[in-house]
């Protein structure tokens, strides 16, 4: 397949009419698209009050390919009836994530009971009696709730209090996947774990850093803003260890200029090796305080342990550097150079950066770096961690986390009368081991694959089938819902965000909440999230608790019940009649005084990994494809990389040479977790020698459970393989 030479533009445009045609008119998806609901995909903030495929600060039309899939596949036709009794658990087991995707909607209560071989529908009443009735005869403590990031925050809300109220804080969210390092990083270093800088930041800064991340693909409309920064003369530097197309130029489809010439987007681009980053962000560091480069006031005034942190970045060595980066000195020179004459300068970063096992350590290198020229606590200028789900940082604020905020806790404990557990509560990771050791017995998910997400699928697999009883709501299949099925599996069919009868909320990566005022339903059968919550903690609580779950129901009163107990959130009170979208208090940082106890940034100081893989191992990434989002698959292909299927790893030419592997070849693939067999390999000069990738979820077979233990976040980028040829 032809890799295309820029991001976005035409294959964009092209492919906006071609689903129009599937869902019965381009004009139908169209007006689906504009709704006042925020958009289902990333988290970067779009839609809401303001309409669909509108940006925070007024862009339109913004609109890019995942939000059309996420949107065509909720206006899907209903799986039907007969579907269930036609292909056994283990035919669905066969399926691939794009078939299981296409099945169309769920509409029907479903159960399976191991021993027998299908999934059989089953009625509302019926599917709540069998999740109420295993609900009561559980110690608490013996269950878990994961939720996903596109549930709404009254969603979230209502289920993180149920399940404590309960009396279990076993009360976990994608996010552990994902951005929990980012969370906790800067969390330890500013006393906030968000975005210090809102859209309009971002427009206006003179350099951008985007690390370890692939926005042409996963956030789209970021780019929109890196053409703007270009095009007012500033600067993009990318670190990753692969090229990725849409970063070297991209052609933004609104934009009759980007659209037809393409709009450069990296001024420099530098290759670490995987795992590079926090050897790569030291170095920089370091180069700055050769050239003398710092801003000394600030990090005086502003931040603390500034000199002992200098004195160890003076102490390391530019071998031990280059060594454990895979960076060279000149390019280090070059970035340190454009760094220091910047004025203006927002950090970004995803994946690339989280997915470590020093995870945490590399959002501290980068919040060190910003401190250090005191870009950070103004305007213009400061820390991104671009957020996956369109919700997922919601989701977390209303208090989705095993251990709550404690103003959260104190607030539900007096507003309330409520006593709440105080155990520890598992982390997402924490709840599969202890399924595996028998120590859960029932899992309750809110939308979401945790058996697709999760490293080491195998042990995903035994563990979830360990379980008694598995509950999902859930829009449409995946293959969490044919692999891993406990003794008995129910999923409750869910309306998605803009079938809701009633408003819900979201929040996006720059701390805005709006309002999404639902829509009509397409389909009979699926309920709304909050009632069948409201209905399964009513039927197992109502005697215990101060709650009326019965009001519970109404997504008002839970906003009204969010506004007081959530920092930051009490303008969501009245958020239906104002419409009104707020930004949560204290959360971005145009003035220099952080919520840590000093009121002072920190700065941390890190020993440097080595980098992994001697001999024969490659250091292996595990990414996204452009056709995809998270474990839901929509296209084989990955245009911007040039691949017509998945299950390939993408090598450098030299390691091909190295490895004595030709272009087609069919290998296995190896790592301490597993093996992947009938693997193509193919030529990818774009990325580092020494480094490989492959497509998640599939490759999750090979990613072992490590995890960072500031965070608990698997390193899905930081695994070793070896390749073997069949
Ligand atoms: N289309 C689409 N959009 C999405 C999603 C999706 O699946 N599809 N998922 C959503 C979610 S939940 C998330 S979290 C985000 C994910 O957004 P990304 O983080 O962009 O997603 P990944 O594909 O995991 O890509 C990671 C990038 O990190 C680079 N990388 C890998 N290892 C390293 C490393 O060691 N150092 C550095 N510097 N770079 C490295 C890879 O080359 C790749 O470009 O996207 C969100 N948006
Ligand atoms: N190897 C490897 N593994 C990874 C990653 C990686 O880069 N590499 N990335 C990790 C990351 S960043 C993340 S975020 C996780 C993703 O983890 P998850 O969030 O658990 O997975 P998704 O694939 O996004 O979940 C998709 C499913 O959500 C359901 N759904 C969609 N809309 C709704 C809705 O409105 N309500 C409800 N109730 N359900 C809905 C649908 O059934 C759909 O199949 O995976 C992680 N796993
Ligand atoms: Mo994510």
């Amino acid at each position: 397949m032809k890799k295309v030479s820029s991001g976005g533009g035409w294959p964009a445009i092209r492919y906006t009419l071609r689903k129009g045609k599937e869902v019965g008119g381009i004009w139908k998806l169209y007006k689906a698209l504009r709704t006042k609901n925020a958009c289902k995909t990333c988290a970067l903030g779009m839609g809401g009050q303001r309409g669909g495929m509108v940006n925070e600060i007024g862009g339109f039309p913004e609109v890019c390919k995942k939000s059309l899939q996420a949107m065509t596949a909720d206006m899907q036709g209903a799986i039907q009836p007969e579907f269930w009794s036609t292909y056994s658990v283990a035919q669905l087991k066969a399926f691939s994530p794009y078939d299981l995707e296409h099945c169309g909607r769920l509409t029907q209560p479903v159960l399976y009971e191991r021993g027998t071989q299908y999934y059989r529908p089953i009625d509302w009443d019926e599917a709540i009696g069998r999740v109420t009735k295993r609900l009561k005869s559980l110690p608490p403590d013996e269950t878990f709730w994961y939720f996903s990031g596109r549930s709404s925050n009254e969603a979230g809300f209502l289920l993180q209090l149920f399940a404590r109220l309960y009396g279990t804080n076993n009360v976990n969210n994608c996010s552990y996947y994902c951005h929990q390092a980012s969370g906790v990083g800067l969390t330890s270093s500013i006393g906030s774990g968000t975005a210090t800088v809102v859209l309009d930041d971002v427009e206006h800064a003179d350099l951008v850093f985007v690390i370890g991340g692939n926005p042409p693909s996963n956030h789209p409309r970021l780019m929109t803003t890196l053409t703007h920064v270009r095009q007012r003369g500033g600067e993009v530097i990318v670190i990753n260890p692969v090229v990725e197309t849409g970063l070297v130029n991209f052609r933004v489809p609104s934009n009759v200029r980007s659209l037809m010439f393409g709009t450069k987007i990296a001024t420099l681009y530098v290759q670490p090796d995987i795992g590079g980053d926090l050897a790569l962000l030291t170095g920089i560091a370091k180069r700055i305080d050769e050239m003398g480069a710092q801003d000394a006031e600030f990090l005086q005034n502003s931040c603390e342990g500034a000199e002992q942190w200098l004195e160890q970045l003076r102490s390391v060595s530019w071998p031990e550097i280059h060594a454990k980066s895979g960076v060279s000195q000149s390019d280090i020179d070059a970035i340190a150079k454009r760094y220091a004459a910047a004025k203006n300068v927002v950090f970004s970063w995803t994946m690339g950066i989280t997915h470590h096992v020093h995870g945490v350590q590399n959002v501290q290198a980068i919040t060190n770096l910003a401190f250090m020229r005191g870009m950070v606590g103004r305007p213009n200028a400061g820390l991104l961690p671009i957020r996956g789900h369109s919700n997922v940082q919601g989701i977390g604020s209303v208090g989705v986390t095993p251990k709550l905020k404690d103003a959260i806790f104190e607030r539900l404990e007096s507003e309330y009368g409520l006593r709440l557990p105080t155990t520890a509560g598992l982390d997402t990771l924490g709840c599969m081991e202890a399924a595996y050791e028998k120590k859960l017995k029932m899992g309750f998910c809110l939308g979401g694959n945790l058996y697709g997400s999760n490293p080491d699928s195998t042990f995903a697999d035994e563990s979830l089938s360990r379980l008694e009883s598995l509950v999902f709501l859930s829009t449409t299949l995946n293959t969490g819902h044919a692999h891993g099925l406990g003794e008995e599996s129910i999923i409750l069919p869910v309306l998605a965000r803009d079938e809701e009868p009633q408003p819900t909320t979201q929040e996006s990566m720059f701390n805005f909440v709006r309002l999404s005022d639902g829509g009509p339903r397409r389909h009979e059968g699926p309920r709304s999230e909050v009632e069948i919550i409201a209905r399964i903690a009513e039927e197992v609580l109502a005697d215990t608790t101060s709650i009326d779950w019965q009001s519970m129901r109404n997504t008002g009163r839970i906003r009204d019940a969010i506004a007081k107990v959530v920092p930051g959130y009490d303008k969501i009170a009245n958020i239906e009649n104002t419409k009104a979208e707020f930004q949560i208090n204290g959360r971005t940082f145009h003035q220099p005084t952080f919520p840590t106890p000093s009121g002072r940034g920190v700065l941390h100081r890190h020993e440097l990994p080595s980098l992994r893989g001697t001999g024969d191992q490659l250091r292996l990434m595990t990414v996204r494809s452009e056709g995809q989002f998270n474990t839901v698959v929509y296209e084989e292909e990955d245009l911007y990389r040039g691949q017509d299927r998945r299950d390939v790893i993408l090598l450098h030419p030299d390691d091909m040479s190295r490895l004595g592997l030709s272009e087609e070849q069919i290998v296995t693939v190896n790592s301490e977790a597993g093996e992947l067999p009938n693997i193509r390999v193919r030529t990818f000069p774009n990325i580092k020698p020494g480094n490989s990738l492959m497509y998640y979820p599939e490759s999750n077979v090979l990613v072992p459970r490590h995890v960072d233990g500031l965070s608990k976040t698997p390193a899905f980028k930081g695994v070793l393989v070896t390749i073997a040829t069949q």
